[in-house]
């Protein structure tokens, strides 16, 4: 038996939290941490509490809205995502799976379900890893992969660390960051940031699981010196090792897997003015594949270039690992769950292994785990651009809605 979201309330909602660090062309521009994350926090602590749930908030930021089962001592079914943006990022990734987890909650109380196990909604600290690594950093805590004090030392561009800002927007809660209760699995709804379902014409994707990742930054020393009376041969310049990696940062994926990617996404070199040789660059790698051997070799192949640029320039160079995620397969279990609620429901869905990260890379580790993922026109996300027709995200939010039940009621 299917239930249905009020899809209304559901775009409804979309729309409000939107506004919140909205930019003026259609994009999101709310950085982990910042004020625009603060009011977002505060619009979501709102809207849990109007539904009348419990809201925590934990040391690293986590955010819990708990929902009572029948059953207290069933399994806990967790369902979330993210309410931090990428700068000028979409208005999709991260905040509709928040948005379809409080639909959840608002259609039980409209059908007068009550479920088996008790349900809880979460938004996780940073999970988009841009204004401070890793990415997934708060569930990467909460499932015990990071040190709290480690990553409370993180520090953005600015200098600025995590715990300082974490402080400064009144987000750092008493509860330790892991789990307080015993929990049965976990489900996200997240746009899919890919081509895949729309080339195949489905409405949606039953997620199996999620490619790994490895990210770092590279920093070339070079000498800076003025760019006109220096001949060629007497310099150290560190941009041009810098550009001899970045190249073979595209390259190297094509030696190695089908699903492996590689971005260099970030770069910062000093001085940067126009008429002195480049002194430090810094850089990152981020190579990504279905399979740990190839991520392994493609941080291999990446270093070892740093190392061939370096001589060939006659540079000094260090690296700093900056996050590994392993591949995960989700659970039966959950994926079946994902896909009973599709068919229930009448839609076209399709298999799909995630090539973003998630926080439910995380979560896996601790309880059976799957996600729901929207179509993403022309696979655009991380960008202003980015774009889902209220229809699609509605059929995600409704297949969610159905699997969670699903999961909640014995
Ligand atoms: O990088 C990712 O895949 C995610 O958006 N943080
Ligand atoms: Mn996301
Ligand atoms: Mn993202």
């Amino acid at each position: 038996m299917s239930i249905e979201a009020d899809r209304e309330r559901f775009v409804a909602t979309m729309r409000e939290q939107a506004e919140i660090g909205g930019t003026e062309d259609g994009g999101l521009h709310r950085l982990t941490l910042s004020e625009e994350d603060e009011r977002v926090r505060d619009w979501f602590a709102e809207q849990a509490e109007a539904a009348g749930l419990d809201v925590t908030v934990d040391e690293f930021g986590n955010m819990f809205a708990y929902r009572e089962g029948t059953d207290p001592d069933a399994g806990t079914v967790l369902v979330g995502s993210h309410l931090d943006s990428q700068p000028y990022g979409g208005i999709y990734d991260g905040a509709m799976g928040v948005v379809a987890a409080l639909e959840l909650v608002r259609t039980l109380d409209d059908e007068g379900i009550e479920t088996t196990h008790p349900i809880e909604i979460v938004n996780w600290t940073n999970e988009e890893g841009s204004r401070f690594q890793p990415a997934m950093q708060g569930s990467g805590v909460w499932a015990g992969e990071h040190d709290v004090d480690e990553e409370y030392a993180k520090t953005d561009p600015d200098g600025a660390t995590f715990e300082e800002e974490l402080e400064r927007i009144g987000y750092k809660g008493e509860v330790a960051a892991e789990p307080q209760r015993e929990y049965d699995s976990y489900l996200e709804l997240h746009i899919e940031q890919g081509p895949y379902l729309e080339e195949s014409d489905a409405d949606v994707g039953v997620v199996t699981g999620i490619v790994g990742f490895t990210w770092g930054a590279i920093t070339f020393h070079g000498e800076a010196d003025h760019s006109g009376p220096t001949p060629m041969q007497y310099r150290s310049d560190a941009l041009v090792a810098a550009a001899d990696v970045i190249t073979q940062i595209r390259r190297i994926p094509s030696a190695l897997g089908e699903r492996t990617v590689g971005t260099t996404g970030y770069i910062d070199a000093e001085p940067n003015s126009i008429n002195i040789i480049p002194e430090e660059v810094t850089f990152t790698w981020g190579f990504r594949d279905p399979t740990e051997e190839v991520i392994a070799e493609a941080r291999a192949r990446v270093l070892a270039e740093a190392e061939y640029a370096a001589d060939r320039e006659g540079v000094d160079w260090e690296y700093e690992d900056r996050m590994w995620a392993d591949p995960v397969n989700f659970a039966d279990r959950c994926v079946d769950a994902v896909a009973d609620a599709t068919d229930d429901l009448g839609y076209d869905s399709m298999r799909i292994f995630s090539g973003a990260g998630h926080d439910a890379q995380h979560m896996h580790k601790l309880m059976d785990t799957a996600m729901v993922f929207s179509v993403s026109e022309g696979g655009k996300s991380h960008s202003e651009d980015e774009y889902t027709s209220w229809d699609d995200c509605y059929t995600a939010a409704n297949t969610l809605v159905n699997a969670a039940v699903d999961l909640a009621t014995e």
